[in-house]
């Protein structure tokens, strides 16, 4: 089977760190050890990147100029990383890929959408996952679980109205896309969640 490029989305606390073993286990087993990745970030310039955009800092960051850093970091994610992977054969794993910038940027910021599919047509090339597991959850039950560890970065730090809209957006990539993205409930318990990441993979790639 040619190697697949899975992303996983959902907003602050949904499970996405915690899921992305289970993804990765399940990979190993049938088709070797997948890349890991994730965004903001990938390589070290993207990482760079990624600093930019969850400090604070005292100039305020403008929502386009955060569009375009994190399609940068994106673009150079893709280049260096994920398309040399999966030339090689080598399945990848990503915590958050475009998807998030229509949640946060589009949803949340409320830039165009359209410009936002026109930046993901000529930055990408139109290049998507080949399958997205968006992690799906009440905004409380995400911020409650993630907000135990104590300050917040530059994004974590907007309020419930900014997370809501967030949420709006992913809810519109998937009305777009339902093919490609697969919607599961991560308000229950980490193990059933698990349950339903496996039987996503076991249907598509079996
Ligand atoms: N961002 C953007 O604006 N535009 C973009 O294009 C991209 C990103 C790509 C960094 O993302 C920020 O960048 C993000 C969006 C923005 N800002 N925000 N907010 P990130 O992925 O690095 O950060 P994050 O979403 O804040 O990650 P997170 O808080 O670590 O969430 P998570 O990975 O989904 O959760 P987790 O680490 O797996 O779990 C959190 C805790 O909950 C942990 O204690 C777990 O044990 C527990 N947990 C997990 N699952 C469960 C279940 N099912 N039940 C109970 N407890 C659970």
């Amino acid at each position: 089977m040619k190697a697949a490029f899975i992303s996983i989305e959902g907003l602050e606390g949904a499970g996405k760190t915690t899921q992305r073993s289970v993804l990765e286990s399940w990979i190993t087993e049938r088709f070797g050890a997948p890349l890991v990745t994730r965004e903001p970030g990938g390589t070290p310039i993207a990482e760079r990147i990624r600093s930019l955009l969850l400090s604070h800092d005292e100039e305020p960051l403008d929502a386009w100029s955060e569009l375009l850093l994190v399609f940068a970091a994106r673009r150079q994610h893709l280049t260096q990383v994920i398309q040399p992977a999966l030339a090689n054969g080598q399945w990848v794993i990503s915590d958050r890929f475009t998807d998030a910038s229509f949640a946060y940027q589009g949803g949340g910021r409320g830039l165009n959408w359209s410009h936002l599919q026109a930046l993901e047509e000529w930055a990408l090339a139109g290049f998507r996952p080949d399958l997205t597991l968006w992690l799906d959850c009440p905004i409380e039950t995400g911020l409650a679980r993630a907000r135990q560890r104590g300050e917040l970065d530059r994004i974590e730090a907007e309020d419930l109205a900014f997370f809501e809209r967030a949420r709006a957006g992913y809810e519109r990539r998937f009305q777009e896309q339902p093919e490609r993205i697969v919607r599961l409930d991560a308000s229950v318990d980490i193990d059933a969640l698990s349950q339903q990441v496996r039987a996503v993979l076991q249907e598509r790639f079996s």
